[in-house]
């Protein structure tokens, strides 16, 4: 096989096995005699962090001296998961550190067990910005992304009863986390509260300025990105907040403690914890200041880059691009307006065309509840100055409305960033429309609907603004590392670029009938089957039968995903194999993985049921083991990682409409799994890449699903009328499932029947039932299912996330790759 050239440093094994032991002894206070594993990974893991902090000085160094033009993104999450085990891949350094461990008497496999996830954020938003930063490493696009350095994560999940818990999730532990380094030269200042100032300036001209109440620092932590294989580094750069101070002397000196700390309390509360919340606003205070922090610190930062490169801050659009992923963000617009009024003394026009060739919106959701809104008294509160400038702003609009929609007040009202009422409210994702030159959905179908539904009239305003980028998945993370038996057949085969160029795998079409590959896959597929049955055995108890379908459903815990649909039909296989002789299956799997916002009841509610139905069937003898439901706990990147690779069958069953795109659908049908899916988000698109063969579509369309609402949707009407759904339902009422605690799980019953069904779980279910009985079917035909999975892998090539980020580049950002 032709293989291309990559560039991996040279190791010097001597050299860095003394590294790891210099750092056993200086940074750890360990010697190699008293040295634990999770001490030799973090020794380690700093001997690499030293390689590669090198590569991201210089990296920025050689960017600056080109003046090149770089993205920046803004995101509130960055779920990178595990750091170790994929630079390694990055670097080009497994095989090598492994042997250098080997020698050191340490197993890598099981020291970079030792690292915990930092969980930086919620679910797919979150994992996509982690996905972006690799592809843009990869591909050596100018970039550095921003978030915060939260010193909690998304919150450790464990289950009492079945009930989930929470816990804090301090991902750096003790000793720090061995990746990150502290940069205190770029450190930031930001303001909040207070009031605005109005002055003359020399000139004799009126100015207004912000005069904040209460100031704290933003102290920049680098996470370094390693591009694949090409030396690049470029900086993930999360901000923690603290107090200037950290306490008041003369208040400790008089013996008032608590007083002495308030400041540093105050400051070190903003960065203290990620919101838990997936797909939902909440409109916290602290949240709000979290996002302006964020912003403050990154609008800061890029224009101290651009100033210090002798750029002119009118040049700031020649070379800088600022994603703002979701609406999270958006205060970064009017910030950026502060600055370059009031601090640069440019003119409203002048400062609005920089902002408008800056900017750029990448929408995440149709979710009403998770569009963003701010109550205009709390930023008033909070952000004088930029209420201020978001009014003018909005002012200036209305004019553009008028002249497009003269006397138009029905369309003035519905585009305006301020939304009338009892509490006037600001609307963040209005503002990004207007204040950006792009915005993009996250899948075809979302596209449209962006376009159809939820932007309309923006779309006529501003013809061409409002565009599509289909989400990708990182090949290296998502392929190579976490499945490296497939990776290494699929090497074997079509040679070893594929993970740099995921479209190459189109070529195991051709062996999609070959009985030896097939037969190879499906042995790599039993594998990772039994390396998670192992999982399983070792962490929950529970056998499974790596002969079984696997089938997985693994996404945070939601109505409109629809795990409740999963369990009903769950219920129903439970029913027939009890109550129908004639019923057989072949024994499947349910798996299952998810958090749910600690304060959204009814999922927390959906996981109990399942926990407790996995309770009751995994101890049933009657079911001669063909129906097994295990719920994992505490789901996060690297458990994803071991689930992923083993799935025969992936659940994608969101009511049409309402999953933006998924990300996971593409990472399981990469790794040979088959989807059952609705026809949402990117399910359309996977669904047109590997052919109606090789999926199971099922479920109302979008437009069916609005026309069903519309018409008045009556779940009852399916409850009566077909009798599997009702005796499946109806086992979720008495204590079949809660022994001594009748009805523990009927709410759930209640909210399908009485509460209406928002999600149309009732509409789809018989559907779903028929889609799960053809796959049942088609699984008994083992070529035949082979062939599928391969082809599976095979074309879904274009969910390589290297290709979502040229879009954007192509698109939208207009970068050159710069190559070190
Ligand atoms: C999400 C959508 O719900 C997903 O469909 C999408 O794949 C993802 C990335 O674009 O963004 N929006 C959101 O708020 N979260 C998502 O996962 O958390």
């Amino acid at each position: 096989m032709m293989q291309t050239q990559t560039k991996v440093p040279t190791f010097d094994k001597a050299a860095f096995q003394a590294s790891v032991e210099q750092h056993l002894l200086v940074t750890y206070a360990q010697t190699p005699a008293t040295a634990t594993s999770r001490h030799w990974y973090l020794a380690m893991s700093r001997a690499l962090a030293d390689i590669s902090t090198g590569n991201l000085i210089e990296t920025e160094q050689q960017l600056s001296d080109q003046s090149c033009r770089s993205v920046n993104y803004l995101s509130l999450e960055f779920l990178i998961g595990r750091l170790t085990g994929n630079n390694l891949i990055s670097l080009g350094l497994y095989e090598q550190v492994s042997g250098a461990m080997a020698a050191l008497g340490q197993n890598l496999t099981d020291l970079l067990e030792e690292e915990r996830d930092p969980a930086l954020g919620n679910g797919g938003l979150g994992r996509l910005a982690a996905c972006f930063m690799d592809s843009l490493a990869a591909q050596e696009f100018p970039a550095v992304g921003y978030g915060l350095h939260y010193e909690y994560g998304l919150f450790r999940q464990s289950f009492d009863h079945g009930r989930q818990m929470e816990a804090p999730d301090a991902w750096r532990g003790q000793e720090g986390y061995p990746w990150e380094v502290l940069r205190p030269e770029l450190n930031q200042k930001v303001g909040l509260y207070g009031h605005v100032e109005v002055y003359t300036d020399d000139a004799g001209a009126e100015r207004r300025r912000w005069v904040p109440g209460m100031q704290v620092d933003g102290n920049a932590w680098d996470l370094p990105i390693i591009g694949y294989q090409n030396n690049s580094v470029y900086p993930l750069r999360l901000w923690e907040c603290r107090a200037p101070a950290p306490f008041d002397l003369a208040l400790f000196n008089d013996g008032d403690y608590i007083a002495a700390q308030q400041a540093a309390i105050q400051a070190g509360s903003v960065t203290k914890v990620l919101y838990p919340n997936d797909n939902h606003e909440q409109g916290k205070t602290l949240r709000l200041m979290q996002q302006y922090f964020h912003c403050a610190c990154s609008v800061a930062d890029i224009l101290r880059r651009h100033l210090a490169a002798g750029h002119a801050i009118e040049d700031l659009a020649k070379l800088e691009t600022i994603q703002l992923n979701d609406t999270h963000p958006t205060i970064a617009i009017p910030e950026l307006m502060r600055i370059l009024l009031d601090e640069h003394f440019m003119s409203w026009d002048d400062a609005w065309s920089v902002c408008n060739s800056v900017f750029a919106y990448t929408n995440h959701t149709l979710l009403p509840e998770a569009l963003e809104t701010w109550s205009e008294s709390l930023i008033a509160n909070l952000l004088p100055r930029h209420l201020e400038i978001i009014f003018e702003i909005n002012h200036r609009f209305m004019d553009l409305v008028e002249a497009k929609w003269p006397g138009n007040d029905e369309v003035k009202r519905k585009l305006s960033v301020i939304q009338e009422g009892n509490q006037r409210m600001v609307r963040m994702a209005n503002l990004c429309v207007i204040g950006g030159y792009a915005v993009n959905g996250v899948a075809a179908l979302h596209s449209e609907l962006v376009k159809r539904d939820l932007f309309p009239e923006f779309d006529a305003l501003y013809p061409g603004k409002l565009q599509n980028v289909t989400n990708g998945v990182t090949p290296r993370r998502w392929l190579k590392f976490c499945n490296p038996a497939l990776s290494a057949l699929i090497d074997e085969k079509i040679g070893t670029d594929w993970p740099a160029k995921l479209e190459q795998l189109s070529s195991l079409a051709d062996f999609a009938d070959d009985a030896e590959f097939q037969h190879a896959f499906m042995a790599v597929k039993k594998a990772n089957k039994q390396r998670l049955a192992d999982w399983v055995a070792d962490n929950m108890g529970i056998t499974l039968n790596t002969d079984a379908i696997f089938d997985v459903q693994i996404k945070r815990l939601h109505e409109y995903k629809r795990q409740h649909l999963n369990l009903v039909h769950i219920l129903s296989l439970y029913h027939r194999l009890l109550n129908d002789p004639k019923f057989d299956m072949q024994p499947r799997v349910f798996i299952f993985a998810a958090k749910a916002a600690p304060g959204y009841a009814l999922a927390k509610d959906i996981i109990f049921a399942i926990n407790k139905v996995a309770d009751k069937v995994n101890n049933d003898s009657r079911l001669a083991g063909k129906l097994k439901v295990v719920f994992i706990p505490d789901y996060r990147v690297s458990l994803a990682e071991i689930i992923i690779p083993a799935a025969d069958v992936s659940e994608q069953i969101s009511t049409a409409g309402k999953e933006a795109s998924g990300t996971g659908n593409m990472k399981l049908a990469l790794n040979g799994a088959l989807t059952v899916g609705t026809m949402d988000g990117a399910n359309v698109e996977i669904r047109e890449e590997v052919g109606d063969d090789n999926i199971f579509i099922f479920g109302l369309l979008v437009d069916e699903v609005m026309e069903l609402v519309q018409t008045g949707y009556q779940p009852t009407r399916y409850y009566e009328s077909d009798s599997l759904l009702k005796a499946s339902l109806d086992l979720l009422l008495g204590d079949t499932f809660t022994p001594g605690e009748p009805d523990a799980l009927a709410g759930i019953r209640h909210n399908l029947l009485e509460g209406g069904d928002p999600y149309l779980v009732l509409a789809d279910f018989a559907d779903y039932v028929t889609a799960q009985e053809r796959i049942d079917h088609a699984y008994r035909d083992k070529a035949g299912w082979a062939r599928k999975a391969i082809l599976n892998t095979a074309l879904v090539g274009k969910f390589s996330s290297d290709r979502s980020i040229r879009d954007y580049v192509e698109n939208i950002w207009q970068l050159k790759a710069v190559k070190r």
